[in-house]
């Protein structure tokens, strides 16, 4: 698709949105979900590549409320530049470095991508363009080596990994600008979420490509390769990304706001000798940032377990909880040898560094305040990436 340079980008008129990481999972669903569902123009940001990977954004190429511009959050010059030729009314920020276990080979490059940048666009939103609303992706990994259950917005930060810390950081920032300037800045906590655009090392996306291989050597007779995974007990709280960017778009629009900016200085707590301050304190109490998580938790297992039935395979986990542990085939549609008979195995290669064993989101809040819900169950969800895979097989 092509990519243009910043300063070749036509303001469009009307509302526009900038969101960044569009090559991803999360920000492509929220370009799609922009053009279906609002009025706005969209313009996205994308890194140049040697090798194009604009595989999610294939679909808009002829899609005249999108454009895509050379971007790189990590350039703060690249941030300046957005914001004086686009003129966003929205910046949604999901670039990252979002792959946890990569966090710690490239903990720095995590940090700059993650929580430095973050600022720069905030001190870029300040000076340039203040009234721009800003998100920021926050993630329960946040939550990491967590306190209670289900982790609502009250659950402390307590990160396991250098990805955690970033976000957590990340959050610290957007808060301090929300409060000393009034800036429309918020960080949802989203639990983890899925999809058949996910990126092919995340373990669902993994699991439901090694399941759609293994049907097929199943059917075909031809060899099996069982999947190699690390810690199989770990509980996530997953849902699709699709209704994950429908709250974030409800994070950007909160109703409260929304009402009461229009004359904040009516509101009873103002007084009218300090009216800037009181301005700014107002608006940062108004804008919340929320959980938004399925609420439901599930093992690795299950999820295994899922997208083989999917297939109409069964499975027994032996040796469980060991390094030796693995899924061996007790039915489907054919028959196999018993050396081809492990579906899955353990590769300790897998396990991280500290591990979040155990997320689940209490998302009550945003369901009440925004009117967020889910469409989407986990067995849909897993139908859907399966069924996806299934697809691609032939
Ligand atoms: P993703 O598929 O890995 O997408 C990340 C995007 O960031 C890609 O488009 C990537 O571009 C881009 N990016 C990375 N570094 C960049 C840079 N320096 N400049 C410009 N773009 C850069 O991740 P996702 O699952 O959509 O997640 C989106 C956001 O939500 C991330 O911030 C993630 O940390 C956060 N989050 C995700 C989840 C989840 O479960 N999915 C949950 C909570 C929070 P390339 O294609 O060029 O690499
Ligand atoms: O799919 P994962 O790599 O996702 P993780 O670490 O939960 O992070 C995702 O969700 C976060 C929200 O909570 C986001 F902020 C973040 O950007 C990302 O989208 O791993 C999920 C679980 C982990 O406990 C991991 O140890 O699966 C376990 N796992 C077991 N075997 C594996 C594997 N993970 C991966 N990636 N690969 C495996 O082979």
């Amino acid at each position: 698709m092509k990519i243009n340079n910043i300063q070749d980008i036509k303001r469009p008129d009307g509302i526009v949105v900038f969101v960044t990481g569009v090559t991803g999972q999360d920000g492509s669903h929220m370009v799609d979900y922009l053009l279906r569902d609002t009025n706005v123009s969209v313009v996205g940001g994308a890194r140049r590549l040697s090798v194009e990977n604009h595989i999610n954004l294939r679909h808009l190429e002829n899609e005249s409320r999108f454009q895509l511009v050379n971007f790189d959050l990590t350039d703060s010059h690249s941030i300046y530049k957005v914001i004086e030729y686009v003129k966003p009314d929205y910046f949604i920020n999901f670039a990252a470095q979002s792959f946890v276990a990569s966090s710690w080979d490239f903990a720095r490059q995590t940090w700059e991508c993650n929580s430095t940048a973050v600022l720069d666009c905030l001190e870029a939103i300040k000076r340039l363009r203040p009234t721009c609303r800003f998100y920021n992706a926050g993630s329960s990994e946040e939550f990491g080596n967590v306190s209670y259950e289900p982790q609502d917005e009250n659950h402390p930060a307590r990160p396991r990994s250098p990805y955690g810390a970033s976000k957590s950081a990340a959050r610290t920032i957007v808060k301090v600008y929300r409060e000393s300037y009034g800036l429309y800045a918020v960080q949802g906590w989203l639990f983890n979420h899925e999809g058949p655009r996910r990126g092919e090392e995340f373990v669902t996306r993994k699991i439901a490509k090694g399941a759609a291989k293994i049907f097929d050597s199943v059917v075909n007779q031809k060899p099996v390769v069982p999947i190699e995974l690390g810690n199989l007990s770990a509980l996530r709280d997953w849902s699709d990304a699709e209704d994950m960017v429908d709250g974030v778009w409800r994070m950007l629009n909160q109703e409260i706001y929304n009402e009461k900016i229009k004359n904040p200085y009516e509101n009873d707590d103002f007084d009218s000798e300090n009216l800037e301050k009181n301005r700014i304190n107002w608006l940062s109490k108004q804008i919340k940032d929320y959980v938004v998580s399925s609420d439901e938790k599930h093992s690795i297992r299950e999820f295994v377990d899922e997208a083989l039935k999917i297939c109409s395979i069964k499975g027994d986990w032996c040796d469980k909880g060991t390094q030796n542990e693995y899924l061996w085939y007790s039915s489907g549609p054919n028959p196999l040898p018993s050396n081809e008979c492990k579906l899955v195995v353990v590769n300790p290669k897998f396990y991280r560094p500290a591990e979040v064993e155990i997320l689940r989101g209490n998302s009550s809040k945003i369901r009440a305040d925004l009117g967020w819900k889910p469409k989407t169950n986990f067995s849909e969800l897993v139908e859907k990436m399966v069924e996806s895979e299934l697809k691609q097989l032939t």
